[in-house]
């Protein structure tokens, strides 16, 4: 995908202060400190367009980036962070419950895990409320370059073992992905291409 612009849109705090649905958009979301914002760089070919931060939990907002004047990109709150202070964790639900429910322009969610973790009771939480709301998920096992080449494709396989045994079956299989190497970036923009149609 050739990306000629990419652009800070808008950040909402609030559910109010979430923009009005123009063009379409594909959602990035995952726990915090996965690799949701490094992603998204490594697609837009941008070093810090979206912030990354050492200390998880730190996008607290939804943020939108409009690329190419045509789709957006939403960089979503991390969930699962314990020591997140406790007024934000109560944000967090309300704020992404109301993005994700009746948005009429999201064309699909692009849900990031951690390859070296199985996946956590909030990521099946997460993939069966998309399943709900017919939100068609991308799965993306990130930081690949962490793993022994001898150990990642077991790894997957035991990712994907325990997706298929508790969430319904996913459109396309993960696909495993590293911000730092730029590996499966190709793979992901044409999933994510596919969904957004252009
Ligand atoms: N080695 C390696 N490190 C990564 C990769 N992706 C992200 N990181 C590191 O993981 C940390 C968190 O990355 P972020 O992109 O900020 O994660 P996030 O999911 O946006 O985090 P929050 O917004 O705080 O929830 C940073 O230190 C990144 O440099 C990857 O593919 N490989
Ligand atoms: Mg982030």
């Amino acid at each position: 995908m050739k990306v000629t612009s990419a652009e800070f849109h808008a950040a909402a705090h609030q559910a109010a202060a979430v923009p009005e649905p123009r063009l379409p958009e594909i959602a990035f979301m995952g726990r915090s400190n996965v690799g949701k914002s490094s992603l998204i760089n490594v697609l837009l070919n941008r070093k810090r367009l979206a912030r990354t931060s050492t200390t998880p939990g730190r996008t607290q907002a939804v943020q939108f980036y409009l690329i190419n004047n045509r789709f957006f990109f939403v960089d979503l709150p991390g969930y699962g962070y314990a020591r997140a202070p406790i007024a934000l964790r109560a944000e967090w639900g309300p704020l992404v419950e109301s993005y994700l429910t009746g948005r009429a322009t999201l064309r699909g969610a692009v849900v990031i895990l951690d390859v070296r973790r199985l996946p956590a009771d909030g990521d099946i939480e997460l993939l069966a409320y998309l399943e709900r709301l017919s939100i068609p998920p991308i799965v993306v096992l990130t930081k690949a370059d962490k793993l022994p080449r001898g150990r990642l494709m077991a790894q997957c396989k035991e990712i994907e073992r325990v997706l298929a045994e508790r969430v319904a079956p996913l459109p396309d299989p993960p696909l495993t992905f590293s911000s730092t190497t730029g590996l499966g970036k190709d793979t992901l923009w044409r999933r994510i291409r596919q969904r957004l149609d252009v």
